[in-house]
């Protein structure tokens, strides 16, 4: 029989004469066809949409067949899998991605050519697909990038939200919020699964029923909805190795309600079953309203239980022991969203394979890793008891359990310390109780980490303090990075070529640690010209958007100056906007002479306030506010340009980030976990100002103090200063701007009211009084070494040469040695 089957695939082998082929010609006919056969359009009339359409259907066979190769060979070869599970994957534009990591992006090029297209034009058509909020969501997509190439055996779990993060508007310089429903023009890169899906219960009652004269509880949903599966072929660079990401809709479950049906109510069940459809259908915007929210809630589980049948049914194929699991499965916690996982799992162990709950929950700890994205315990998740109980009863019973035990050991361990049991509890007890979703993850992984090693630290010292005295050898961290690939490779073609030339290789593209090759060159002159060139171009690149986007034209001389992130009180964009009024007052007072030494500038700010947060709201009113004044003021001309980008998102990075002379990363040390723009930002040569937060202090280490301007108060003394509160001294510069901002100098008076009152002394939480001397500062030694050149050019050179401990390669290669246990497996040519 298995002679049979070979000789049939060999002759559907034959049939299909071989491997896709990727020569110029071959990738026209492929895209021809799909133009008439996919898109359905003659191939005699097509325009650039729809050659952007049948090209990427050509590139997507082209995974298909890498992705399919990839399963097989995985599935014979039976190593431990490592399943990466996060309800946020923020992947940005998939086709220049693709074609360069397959490896066939000139070809593709060359074809486009001869039919008459450029591939870039076409590669400006995708829209993002935009599945998560901001850094954690980011960094979901850079690591499975990692993942393929490094050829771990791993497969990604999210939701397919069919709208994903709002749109941002600015009408009149106010924020509005417009849905994303990025499905409309079809998804090339998603394979629909009509075969793979899951019934997933929610509500109903736990009944205990007499099985073999033992007690056995059993969930009586009273809700059913069917998970469908969407595959997403990510490929690895520089291997055949394409996994998969696999993310779940939510759809009406086949199960007739024939009683609904019977009484005549036909109608209103048809209805009904559409409200199935709702649990996929938008992403929740990060502001903690979320909490408290049955639909978040029913996401989570929906996201979970789908994602474990799948994960059970693959490891009960090819295993028939459940005390093999944690050698053949890693299941990893991306934040504490996923981590219904937990109870999820001790369910189907106990109550479905009717293992023992002490074997179950040995195995259960052995499966899970957690990674915390947050800082402050207030920003920690936590379910209310009357939500989950009523939603999943069995599950809250779990946990119920779950907690008794660990209440138990942790009085053997500690003793009736009330107070330190109560704050270490999963149960949070007081007027509502609640799940504190931690709590619960760090109990039962096996490995608890931070996302840098200053995250850590504060971790240790004061989030998780009660846990990592409990369990110090679970606590690790593994700093952050950013894939190349997307970030030098695809988004700075110019700035890739030159790398590649002058380091004589294309090797870095896979190992990031060769750019350190860079320094040898960094007293070279002639690259020194190519290197201003490149910059030149991409800031050529940006001033053309900035247009585009604003209608203000800006200087190419200019230092261009990004802060581009979330809007957010601790990321202080409010300190960059004070220190811009700041710099216009001086430049208004100043008279000609001095002017003439001054560092003309482009500020350039960019980010999305979540929906419900009034303040940031208003921080984005305020740059609009100002830079309104600013940017019409004939007497102030190209020495100051202050232009916010709307709607920032993945693509636009790409565009914004190798435009950058300068980024600014100003949280208040202590409240960045790690931040992950300043590496892109690192890896296109630009600059950094910064306080000392987050993965900033382990770029210090890794360039020097020399190579970018800090400032501001270290994480040590911020709590001193806090408490000194309403005493503290600020600068008169920082009174006199915020004066301006109260006087209503740029408008909006009353609104701006709030806001400025939230920087006042004594309510000044974030320090922005108390580092606004020290922000000048560097300002000013910004400006001193841009007049430099040649300095300036050496501290960008070092900037990449440098940045090579920031590829997530690296973080990747941490998680799997250190905390997945898994090995790479690639896939033959
Ligand atoms: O995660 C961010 C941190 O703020 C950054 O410091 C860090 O670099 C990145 C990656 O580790 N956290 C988030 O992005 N968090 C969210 O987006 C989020 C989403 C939903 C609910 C809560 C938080």
């Amino acid at each position: 029989a298995v002679g049979e089957r070979g000789a049939k695939a060999e002759r559907m082998f034959s049939l299909m004469d071989g491997f896709l082929k990727n020569d110029p010609l071959s990738l026209q006919k492929d895209i021809l066809n799909h133009v008439e056969y996919t898109v359905a359009r003659s191939r005699f009339s097509f325009d650039d949409f729809e050659a952007y359409q049948a090209l990427s259907h050509s590139v997507r066979d082209r995974l298909i067949e890498r992705w399919h190769d990839t399963h097989i060979y995985v599935k014979r070869t039976k190593p431990k899998r490592l399943y990466f599970l996060s309800l946020e994957f923020l992947m940005g534009r998939s086709l220049s991605n693709s074609v360069i990591n397959l490896g066939i992006q000139d070809q593709y090029a060359e074809a486009l050519n001869q039919l008459g297209f450029e591939f870039e034009v076409l590669a400006e058509q995708e829209g993002d697909a935009a599945l998560g909020n901001g850094g954690l969501a980011r960094l979901s997509a850079c690591q499975m990038d990692s993942l393929a190439t490094l050829d771990y055996p791993a497969w990604g779990y999210g939701l397919r939200y069919e709208y994903g993060l709002f749109r941002q508007v600015i009408v009149d310089g106010f924020q509005h919020e417009q849905p994303d429903y990025w499905l409309n023009f079809g998804n090339p890169w998603e394979i629909e699964r009509i075969h793979v899906t899951y019934e997933v219960k929610f509500y109903g009652t736990v009944e205990e029923v007499d099985m073999n004269g033992e007690k056995h509880k059993v969930w009586v949903p009273g809700e059913t909805v069917e998970a469908v599966a969407y595959d997403n072929p990510i490929p690895g660079y520089g291997t055949r190795n394409t996994i998969n990401l696999r993310l779940w809709a939510a759809k009406p479950s086949n199960q007739f309600d024939l009683e609904a049906y019977n009484t005549g109510d036909y109608i209103n069940s048809v209805v009904n079953r559409q409200r199935a459809e709702t649990i996929s259908n938008v992403l929740y915007p990060d502001d903690r309203s979320h909490q408290g929210k049955e639909l978040r809630l029913k996401q989570q589980y929906f996201f979970v239980s789908a994602s474990l049948q799948d994960i059970i049914r693959r490891f009960k194929e090819a295993h028939s022991n459940f005390d093999e699991l944690p050698d053949k499965v890693a299941l990893h916690l991306n934040d504490t969203h996923p981590s219904l996982s937990i109870a999820e799992i001790m369910r189907i162990l106990v109550d479905e394979e009717h293992l023992g709950w002490n074997k179950a929950w040995d195995i259960a700890c052995k499966v899970f890793s957690f990674t915390t994205h947050t800082v402050v315990a207030e920003g920690l998740e936590k379910i209310p008891v009357d939500l989950l109980g009523s939603l999943l009863p069995r599950h809250l019973q779990i946990l119920y359990e779950i907690n008794f035990n660990f209440m138990e050991e942790l009085k053997k361990r500690i003793g009736l310390d009330y107070n330190r049991l109560s704050r270490m509890s999963i149960v949070e007890e007081g007027a509502v109780k609640n799940i504190r979703m931690a709590n619960l993850s760090i109990v039962c992984s096996h490995t608890v980490n931070g996302v840098s090693k200053l995250h850590l630290d504060t971790l240790k010292m004061r989030t998780f303090k009660d846990f990592y005295e409990l369990w110090p050898e679970k606590f690790q961290f593994k700093t952050n990075g950013v894939t190349q690939r997307r970030w030098i490779v695809v988004s700075n073609p110019s700035l890739c070529a030159l790398i590649s030339k002058w380091l004589g290789t294309e090797a870095w593209i896979r190992n990031a640690d060769l750019l350190t090759g860079l320094r040898d060159h960094v007293d070279n002159t002639d690259f020194h010209q190519e290197w201003r060139m490149v910059k030149k171009v991409n800031k050529m690149r940006l001033a053309e958007y900035i247009e585009a986007m604003s209608g203000v034209k800006v200087s190419l001389d200019a230092m261009f100056d990004v802060q581009v992130k979330r809007i957010h009180e601790y990321k202080r964009q409010l300190l960059n906007i004070l220190g811009i009024i700041h710099r216009y007052d001086c430049i208004k007072n100043m008279d000609k002479n001095d002017r003439k030494k001054v560092v003309p500038r482009v500020c350039i700010i960019g980010g999305k306030a979540a929906p419900g947060y009034e303040i940031a709201k208003k921080i984005i009113k305020l740059c609009h506010a100002v830079a309104e004044k600013i940017n019409n003021d004939t007497d102030i001309g190209d020495l100051l340009k202050l232009v916010f980008i709307p709607d920032y998102n993945v693509s636009v990075a790409e565009l914004v980030i190798p435009g950058a002379d300068l980024s600014q990363h100003l949280s208040t040390a202590g409240h960045e976990a790690s931040g992950t723009g300043s590496m892109k930002f690192l890896m296109n040569g630009c600059l950094l100002l910064a306080t000392a937060d987050g993965s900033t202090v382990e770029i210090i280490e890794e360039m020097g103090l020399d190579n970018l301007f800090l400032f501001g108060a270290k994480v040590q003394e911020v709590a001193e200063l806090r408490e000194k509160g309403p005493t503290l001294k600020v600068p008169l510069q920082f009174a006199r701007v915020l004066r301006m901002v109260r006087d209503g100098y740029f408008g909006h008076k009353d609104y701006f009211k709030s806001l400025c009152d939230t920087v006042e002394i004594g309510n000044d939480f974030y320090l922005l009084g108390h580092d606004f001397g020290s922000y000048l500062e560097a300002q000013a030694a910004a400006d001193k070494a841009f007049v430099e050149p040649e300095k300036w050019m050496r501290m960008s050179i070092l900037s990449v040469a440098g940045s090579g401990r920031f590829s997530s390669d690296r973080t990747i290669q941490e998680y799997a040695e250190r905390t997945w246990k898994i090995d790479p497996c690639r896939c033959p040519l």
